[in-house]
């Protein structure tokens, strides 16, 4: 690592580092990257000697640890304290308490409830990434807190994946997640297989900087330079070309019409005599439901190319051509998890298993379908997952959940029904909030509604190390300490490196880890021995870490014991384990009688009888295109655009935000146009913009660029939240425009990618 680093402090000067300061190797969701600290600062972080393509997300972090927005004491709203008020969530200002004061108050506040309310009062999901470390992860922190107390509703799925985590399992009859972290191919496999990559939504190594815990060697730009050197076909079919590295080539489509795309390449697979039959009558069931929809003998609209190229935008010769494409070459469809995060997410997500199935190359190495390429750094690295050392969360007594993006829903809907992947289920009436480790002021849809929502329990608390704006709309927030304030073990199973994380420097302000935070509040409430089983952290770290190395010694992979890892910072573990035969698929494939998947039939379910049963319209027993209420085949003169609202580059969604805000012209947060649509608007790069629908409004800065389709405005999320009242958000949170509505009846997921939205320039003073 270089000796000249920027110290991001005061304004960003270039300093020689002093010798005083030393430097450890630590890990994080980004990656892992080296931290330089003096006088117990961060004064530097750098790239790791092992990874060949590091994220440079990092560089924001001195600034942000140390922060003017840290929460440095336990603070208490003051309406909520001296009323118990309700209002003023968001404008009211806090009353700073000495930490056993404010633990006692919050103890109280939470016996209060569940004696009152019972434990179906509290909502603890508290969705959210929070950061690496296997021992203080947030949300197992905060989970196991609540267990030990008598429970609380928790939630189904991710934002990230939750309609799929619904709908695939009807398909595959497998858990969604292990099929893609344990099953699909890995890079190597698809290099030397693969000869045609169709990408919806792309691959982007922007987004696979990041995993769950981290990968550390980041290799995805790598593989498509190996992927082009090759001269594999790449074809990536979205709204951005700027989704897939670049020299792909680009088939732009409207956003939310893929499903339509898909039908089209089914038609022509089908009408030209190229549909493997074999592979359906041996693999699959419910073709036959499915055929006369496609050729129109069930509706009179045969989904030929003609009908979908109105649909979504794509000439129906290109689509001809890329259909006999994928017939006659090892083809390999990827998609995006974004696909699913959009009404009706569930259709494109089961088209296009039933596409390829149609091309009847499932199984085969480097062929078939595989989801969320790209979209984290773990899938496609393919290692031998080692499990352990997951900090116990015990269970709940409390049985009933909510899907995790429906939370504006259950606060406005108490004791209302709603359906859920075959079930009548009821919202629950939320007395009390619980959240560390998440930003649902980031995450969720429809923020000025979740505003309006978020008045309703009685009490939120919320363990947070920065002033977001889910902390800030608390009525108790404890400072959280960050990775750098503690000791912890990195690692994951999607990754083949171990990680001591090092304690760095001492903690900010007051802050506490949440270990230390629950434990005082279980220790309060009668719960304290079953809490921390009567250890301290380090010997919480211990005693899973040597569980996890009786996990490794199982798989015959030898692992350093702690005191030697503490010593070598890091280890590279030998667990790679990218094969072509990886595959669920591959044993299905040669012998489907023997190694059945789990679906109802055994088979891959083109039609669900299952799914069938529920009588679902907005997700009927078999794939069909189904419009969203919001795109642009629904535009209209006050919504003409299409907004995608995607992950951003230089962070990991809200984090480490509050740093990169301060830089000079750094916020609003960018909105890329097209030409054609920053022309008829007199938007230039640069010009200032008032992002607005029917929902809200924000500020967002242009880049007019024509890597992005016509009629499409992508605007990253990331952005921190205003402060309620202000009728224009000034950052640019893209989350006051999308819609809070679930994916379908069935999977309920997050529809961030779908909302239309209108687009003007603001003159310079912001009117
Ligand atoms: N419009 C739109 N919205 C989206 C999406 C989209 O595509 N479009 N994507 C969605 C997706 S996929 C996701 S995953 C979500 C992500 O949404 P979140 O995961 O909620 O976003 P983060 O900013 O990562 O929030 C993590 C919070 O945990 C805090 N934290 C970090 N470490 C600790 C700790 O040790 N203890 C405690 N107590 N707190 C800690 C951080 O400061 C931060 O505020 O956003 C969703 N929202
Ligand atoms: N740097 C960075 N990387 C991240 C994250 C981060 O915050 N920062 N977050 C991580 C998380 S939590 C997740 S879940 C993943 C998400 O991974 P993805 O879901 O794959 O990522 P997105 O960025 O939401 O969307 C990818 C692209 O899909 C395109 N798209 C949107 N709608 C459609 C559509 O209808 N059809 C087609 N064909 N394309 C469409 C958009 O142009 C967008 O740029 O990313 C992870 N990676
Ligand atoms: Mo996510």
């Amino acid at each position: 690592m270089t000796l000249i680093v920027a110290i991001l402090k005061e304004g960003a000067e270039i300093v020689t580092r002093s010798p005083s300061c030393t430097t450890k190797v630590t890990s994080s969701h980004w990656g892992a990257f080296e931290v330089s600290v003096a006088d117990n600062r961060i004064i530097a972080t750098g790239p790791f000697s092992e990874d060949p393509y590091p994220s440079r997300i990092p560089e924001a972090l001195p600034a942000a640890v140390h922060h003017r927005t840290r929460v440095a004491r336990p603070s208490i709203r003051r309406g909520w304290l001296e009323k118990r008020q309700r209002s003023g969530r968001g404008s009211d200002d806090f009353v700073d308490l000495p930490w056993d004061e404010a633990l006692d108050i919050a103890a109280r506040e939470i016996d209060r409830i569940r004696r009152e309310h019972g434990n179906e009062a509290i909502f603890g999901g508290s969705y959210g990434w929070a950061s690496a470390g296997r021992f203080h992860h947030a949300q197992s922190q905060v989970h196991r807190f609540l267990n030990c107390i008598g429970g609380y509703i928790a939630s189904f799925g991710s934002y990230s994946t939750g309609c799929a985590q619904s709908i695939m399992p009807h398909v595959f009859g497998v858990n969604f997640l292990k099929m893609l972290y344990e099953h699909q191919d890995g890079w190597h496999t698809i290099h030397d297989h693969t000869d045609t990559l169709v990408m919806f939504g792309g691959i982007n190594p922007k987004n696979s900087q990041v995993s769950m815990g981290g990968v550390t060697e980041h290799d995805t730009a790598g593989c498509f330079e190996g992927f082009k050197k090759k001269g594999m076909r790449l074809i990536n079919i979205g709204p951005q070309r700027s989704d897939a590295p670049d020299g792909c080539e680009w088939i732009p489509v409207r956003p939310g019409s893929d499903t339509a795309l898909m039908l089209a390449l089914a038609y022509v697979l089908e009408d030209e005599e190229l549909t493997n039959q074999a592979f359906l009558s041996s693999h699959t069931i419910g073709f036959e439901r499915f055929r006369p929809y496609l050729m129109g003998d069930a509706d009179g609209v045969p989904k030929t190319p003609e009908w979908a190229a109105p649909i979504c935008g794509v000439e129906p010769g290109i689509i001809r051509t890329l259909a006999r494409h994928m017939a006659s070459s090892r083809t390999l469809i990827t998609v995006a998890w974004s696909l699913q995060r959009a009404e009706h997410g569930e259709q494109p997500y089961w088209m296009s298993a039933v596409l390829a199935a149609m091309l009847g190359q499932i199984g085969l190495p480097g062929g078939g379908v595989g989801y969320g390429y790209g979209a984290i750094g773990g899938v496609g690295k393919s290692v031998i997952g080692l499990r352990g050392m997951t900090f116990p969360q015990l269970s709940n007594p409390v049985k009933s959940i909510i899907p995790v993006a429906r939370i504006g829903d259950m606060l406005r809907n108490p004791g209302q029904p709603y359906d859920f992947n075959g079930q009548r289920c009821t919202y629950p009436d939320i007395r009390l909030i619980y959240w560390a480790g998440g930003n649902p002021y980031h995450h969720h849809q429809d923020l000025n509604a979740l505003h309006d929502a978020w008045q309703q329990p009685e009490t939120i608390i919320v363990n947070e190390p920065w002033w977001t704006a889910t902390a800030k709309r608390a009525d108790i927030v404890f400072p959280a300490t960050t990775p750098y304030e503690r000791e912890d073990i990195g690692r994951t199973n999607l990754d083949d490196y171990l990680f001591h994380m090092p304690q760095l420097i001492s903690p900010v302000g007051e802050a506490r880890d949440d270990f230390e935070i629950f434990s005082a509040l279980a220790d309060r409430l009668g719960s304290g021995q079953r809490f921390t089983e009567g250890m301290v952290a380090e010997e919480w770290i211990k005693t899973l870490y040597e569980a996890f190395q009786d996990v490794a010694a199982e798989e015959g992979v030898e692992v350093p014991d702690l005191a030697s890892l503490k010593e070598r910072n890091w280890v590279k573990l030998p667990i790679s384990m990218d094969a072509p035969n990886r595959s669920l698929f591959a044993p299905f494939r040669d012998d489907p009688d023997a190694f059945p998947l789990g679906t109802p039939s055994g088979r891959i379910e083109i039609f669900s009888k299952t799914i069938d049963s529920f009588g679902y319209e907005d997700c009927p027993g078999h794939p069909v295109w189904l419009p969203p209420t919001e795109w642009l085949g629904a535009a209209t003169e006050k919504a003409p655009l299409h907004l995608v609202s995607p992950q951003p580059g230089d962070k990991l969604h809200s984090q480490l935000e509050c740093a990169l805000a301060d830089a000079d012209g750094a916020r609003p947060a960018t909105l890329i146009i097209h030409p054609q649509d920053a022309e008829s608007r007199g938007i230039e790069s640069g010009s200032l913009l008032r992002v607005f629908n029917k929902r809200g409004a924000c500020r967002a800065r242009a880049l007019v660029s024509d890597s992005i389709a016509v009629g499409v405005v992508a605007l990253p999320t990331g952005a921190w939240f205003g402060d309620p009242g202000s009728n224009i958000d000034p950052d640019g949170n893209p989350n006051v425009l999308t819609m809070d509505v679930g994916t379908s009846r069935l999977g309920q997921g997050c529809s961030a990618h779908t909302a239309l939205v209108e687009v003007a320039k603001l003159s310079s003073d912001g009117s």
